[in-house]
């Protein structure tokens, strides 16, 4: 009963029930349950990876930081290897959003491979929905800010998916962000 099959679609089923009322900053207003499972297909798709572990994580990667999902509940319903790759790729919503992502960027060397998977495939996600649209309030110069301090959280991600990394370093050169 718990092929890998099961457990994706048990993961998938809690990842968009938890995320049930929440939509994307797009002016389309896009249900976020498209953002984890497009992580998660970029893993698979793109990056070749198979780890059930990292799929589920990145299907259930914003839920703690954007729902009210405890650790605890990840740890119980889906082990604890989910549950810790989960909390490696959240940010302590308790600091200034500056603080936030200055952390991001001072963390993520020392992330686990596991995690370091499922930022690259996170920010790799976001940075092309920045380029299919603005969201809603956000100026081209914040856009390019974006683009600035994710090629930064990726320098520390580096050696972990060259298939994800070629992707990033070509949207990167697009920007004009050195790399
Ligand atoms: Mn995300």
């Amino acid at each position: 009963m718990n092929s890998d099959a099961v457990l994706l679609l048990e993961t998938v089923h809690f990842a968009a029930e938890k995320h049930r009322n929440q939509r994307r900053k797009d002016a389309e207003q896009t249900p976020y349950i498209n953002h984890p499972v497009g992580v998660a297909r970029i893993l698979s798709h793109e990056g070749g990876i198979t780890d059930i572990e990292v799929l589920q994580a990145a299907l259930l990667h914003d839920t703690v930081e954007d729902t009210d999902t405890t650790p605890a509940e990840l740890e119980a319903k889906f082990g604890p290897i989910v549950a810790r790759i989960v909390q490696e790729v959240t940010d302590d919503k308790s600091l200034p959003k500056q603080e936030r992502k200055r952390q991001q960027v001072e963390h993520a060397p020392h992330c686990s491979r596991q995690a370091k998977l499922v930022k690259l495939a996170d920010k790799l996600y976001n940075l092309r929905d920045l380029n299919r649209c603005t969201p809603v309030g956000w100026t081209a110069e914040r856009v390019q800010e974006y683009f600035v301090w994710a090629c930064e959280v990726v320098k520390g991600l580096r050696g972990t998916s060259s298939a994800l990394e070629e992707k990033l370093d070509e949207l990167f050169r697009q920007r004009g962000v050195q790399l």
